[in-house]
C-alpha cells in the first residue's frame, strides 16, 4: 500500500484554545465569561465548520467586477464571493459591530468584540476588511457627535439586522499617497445647499462594496498638507441604487487578500457632506484609523492562531525519522518558540482592547487615554511584523505541503503580509509612536504600566522576565529622552524603539497572565511561553547614531573612512 498523508484538521477555536480560555476566566466576571463562551462557542462551531470548508471548498474563487451589462450600459457592479456573502450575515448577526456600540458588558464590551474577531476572521477571508471599517466609520461619526449622520447611518452600521447593516469604506490612499495622506488631490467642490460635489481618483480602496464611505477632499482655497483636507460623509448609491458620481475603474492584484475587492474609483460629482467642518482632515479620520489599527492587531494574532493549530495538530499526524513529529524536538521547539510570540501578541492585542473599552465606557483615567494613544500604533506594528514571521515559519513547519497552494497554507502568509502595510507601514506606525511620545506624553503611563504588570510577578523566572521588560523600556525611553540627538537620528531609530517598548509590553502583559495562570489554574505553560519570549529578546533598538553610514549602505558613493 502506497503511503498517504492525512491533512492537518482544524481543532475547535475555542474549546482549543487554553490562551484564549484562561485570558477569559481572568478578565470576564462569572456571569459575563459564560455568556462570552456561549457565544464564542457558537462562532467557534461555524469557524472551525461551515466557514472553514466553504474556504477551503472555494478557494480559487475572487471577486469580479463587470462594467458593463449586455446593452452597452456602465454598471459597475462588484461581485463578491459566496462565503463573502455568507460571512456579511454572520457578522450582522452574531453582533461584531454592535458589541461595543450595545455596551451590555460595560468596558469589557471591545474584549469580547477583540474574541469575536479572533475567531471570525480567520475563517472569512478577511471579510474583517469592511468590518473593520465600518467599525472605524461608526467610531468616527460618535466621537464626532453629528446626529444627523449618527441617525442615519450609525443606526446601520451597528445594526444586528443583515437587511439593514450596512458597512463602510475608509477611501483615504490616492495615487500620491498612501502614507504621507496629506498630498491628496481630491476636490470638494461646493454645491448652492451646502453639500460638496468630490472630483479626484482614490487608488486603493478596499471592499469596494460598501453602502457608505468617510472620504478625505480638499475644497477650493484650502491650504496643502493634512490640515487643509475636509472629512467627508458619502453614500455610495442614490435612493434608485444608481452610483453617486462613482466609477469602479479596476479591482486590484494583489499578492494576498484576493477576496477583498479592493478597487480604484474615480469620483466625478460624487455628492458628499463635512463631517466635522472643514479642515483638519486627517486629524479628524483618526478615530477610523486607530479603531482599524486595532482590527488589524486583532487580525494578526488570529492568524498566528490558526496557523499554529494546524501547525500542531499536522504535528501529531506526520510521522518522519522514526516518530510522530510531536516527538521530534526540534520540531515542537521551532513550534514552542511560535507560540511564545503568538502568547505574547495576544495579551497585548488584548490590552489595547481593554484601555478603547475604558475610554468608550468613560472610566479610562487619562493616564489610560494617554497610554491607548501610544499602544495601539505599538500594538499594530508589533503583530503585525510578529504575523508575518510566524506564518512564514508555520508553512515551513508543512515542509512542501506548506507551499502548495491546494492545501490552503500559502494564503495564511500572503493575507499575513498586508497587515504590516495597510493601515500604516511599520514605519508610518513607528512615527506615530513617536508623535504619541512627543505630543501626547504618552511614554510615562507605559512605563508605569509596564512596571505594574512586571510586579505581579512571584514566581523566580517571572520575575526576571519581568525585569527584562522594565530594562528593556526603561533603554528605549532613556535613548528617545537623550539630550543632543539629532532629529534624523531619532527618526532613523524610531522603529526599534517602537518594536522594544510593544515587545516590552507584550512580556510584561504576558508575564501577569502568566503569573495568575499559576495561581489560579495551577497550568505552567504561559509561565513557558513567557520565559521563552523573554529568550527571543525584547530589546530591539538598534544603534541609530550611524544614520550617515547607513544612507550609504544603499548608495553608490564611497562612504569615507
Ligand atoms: C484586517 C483588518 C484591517 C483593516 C483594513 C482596513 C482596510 C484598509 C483601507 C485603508 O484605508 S488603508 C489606508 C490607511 N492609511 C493610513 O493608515 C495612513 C498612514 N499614514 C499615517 O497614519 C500618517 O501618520 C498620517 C497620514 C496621519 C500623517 O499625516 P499628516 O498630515 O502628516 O498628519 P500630522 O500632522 O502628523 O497629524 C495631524 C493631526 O492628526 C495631529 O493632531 P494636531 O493637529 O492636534 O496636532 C496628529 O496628532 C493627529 N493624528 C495623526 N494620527 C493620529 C492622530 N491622532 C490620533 N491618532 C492617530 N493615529
Amino acid at each position: 500500500m502506497s503511503f498517504f498523508q492525512d491533512p492537518p484538521r482544524l481543532a475547535h477555536p475555542l474549546h482549543d484554545d487554553r490562551v484564549l480560555l484562561s485570558y477569559l476566566a481572568r478578565v470576564f466576571p462569572e456571569d459575563a465569561r459564560r455568556e462570552a463562551t456561549e457565544q464564542l462557542g457558537t462562532l467557534g462551531d461555524l469557524a472551525a465548520g461551515k466557514l472553514y470548508d466553504l474556504m477551503l471548498e472555494d478557494r480559487l474563487n475572487e471577486p469580479t467586477l463587470v462594467q458593463w451589462d449586455a446593452w452597452g450600459q456602465r454598471v459597475d457592479r462588484v461581485e463578491v464571493t459566496r462565503l463573502w456573502q455568507e460571512a456579511r450575515r454572520l457578522a450582522a448577526e452574531l453582533g461584531l459591530i454592535a458589541t461595543p456600540y450595545e455596551r451590555r458588558h460595560g468596558a469589557l464590551s471591545r474584549p469580547l468584540q477583540a474574541t469575536l474577531i479572533y475567531l471570525f476572521h480567520p475563517s472569512t477571508d478577511v471579510y474583517t476588511c469592511p468590518l473593520a471599517m465600518t467599525d472605524g466609520a461608526a467610531k468616527t461619526l460618535v466621537v464626532h457627535k453629528n446626529q444627523p449622520l449618527v441617525e442615519r447611518a450609525v443606526t446601520r452600521l451597528t445594526s444586528r439586522d443583515p437587511a439593514v447593516a450596512w458597512t463602510s469604506g475608509q477611501w483615504m490612499t490616492e495615487r500620491a499617497g498612501g502614507s504621507d495622506v496629506g498630498l491628496s488631490e481630491t476636490e470638494a467642490r461646493p454645491t448652492e445647499d451646502g453639500r460638496y460635489r468630490l472630483h479626484g481618483t482614490k487608488w486603493f480602496t478596499s471592499a469596494a462594496t460598501s453602502e457608505m464611505a468617510l472620504t478625505l477632499a480638499r475644497a477650493p482655497g484650502a491650504p496643502g498638507g493634512g490640515r487643509g483636507l475636509s472629512l467627508f460623509y458619502l453614500e455610495t448609491r442614490d435612493a434608485a441604487g444608481a452610483y453617486n458620481g462613482i466609477l469602479v475603474n479596476r479591482l486590484k492584484d494583489k499578492l494576498g487578500t484576493r477576496k477583498v475587492p479592493t478597487a480604484e474609483l474615480t469620483l466625478d460629482g460624487t455628492l458628499a457632506v463635512p463631517v466635522a467642518g472643514m479642515g483638519e482632515g486627517v486629524r479628524n479620520i483618526a478615530p477610523m484609523l486607530n479603531v482599524t489599527r486595532l482590527w488589524n492587531s486583532v487580525c494578526a494574532i488570529a492568524t498566528m492562531r490558526r496557523g499554529l493549530s494546524l501547525a500542531r495538530d499536522f504535528a501529531r499526524r506526520r510521522f518522519a525519522f522514526g516518530s510522530v513529529l510531536t516527538e521530534r524536538p526540534l520540531h515542537m521547539e521551532t513550534l514552542a518558540g511560535l507560540q511564545a510570540e503568538f502568547e505574547a501578541a495576544f495579551h497585548l492585542v488584548l490590552l489595547t482592547a481593554e484601555l478603547l473599552g475604558r475610554e468608550e465606557a468613560g472610566t479610562a483615567t487619562e493616564d489610560e487615554g494617554r497610554l491607548l494613544r501610544l499602544v495601539t500604533p505599538l500594538s499594530k506594528l508589533t503583530t503585525a511584523r510578529q504575523a508575518v514571521a510566524v506564518t512564514s515559519e508555520i508553512l515551513e513547519a508543512f515542509g512542501g505541503a506548506g507551499y502548495v497552494e491546494d492545501t490552503g497554507l500559502p494564503m495564511l502568509l500572503r493575507d499575513a503580509q498586508v497587515l504590516s502595510i495597510w493601515e500604516g507601514t511599520t514605519n508610518v506606525l513607528a512615527l506615530d509612536a513617536l508623535r504619541a511620545v512627543a505630543r501626547d506624553g504618552a511614554l510615562g503611563p507605559l512605563l508605569a504600566r509596564i512596571h505594574a504588570l512586571a510586579g505581579e510577578a512571584r514566581d523566580a523566572g517571572l520575575v526576571e522576565a519581568g525585569k527584562q521588560a522594565i530594562a528593556a523600556a526603561e533603554r528605549a525611553a532613556a535613548w528617545v529622552g537623550e539630550r543632543g540627538r539629532s532629529p534624523a537620528e531619532v527618526e532613523a531609530g524610531a522603529r526599534g524603539f517602537a518594536l522594544t517598548l510593544g515587545r516590552s509590553l507584550e512580556l510584561a502583559a504576558l508575564v501577569r497572565q502568566a503569573q495568575w495562570s499559576i495561581d489560579h489554574e495551577r497550568d505552567g505553560r504561559a509561565r513557558a511561553a513567557a520565559i521563552r519570549f523573554a529568550r527571543h529578546g525584547v530589546d530591539r533598538l538598534d544603534d541609530a547614531s550611524a544614520v550617515g553610514a547607513a544612507r550609504a549602505l544603499g548608495d553608490d558613493q564611497p562612504l569615507p573612512v
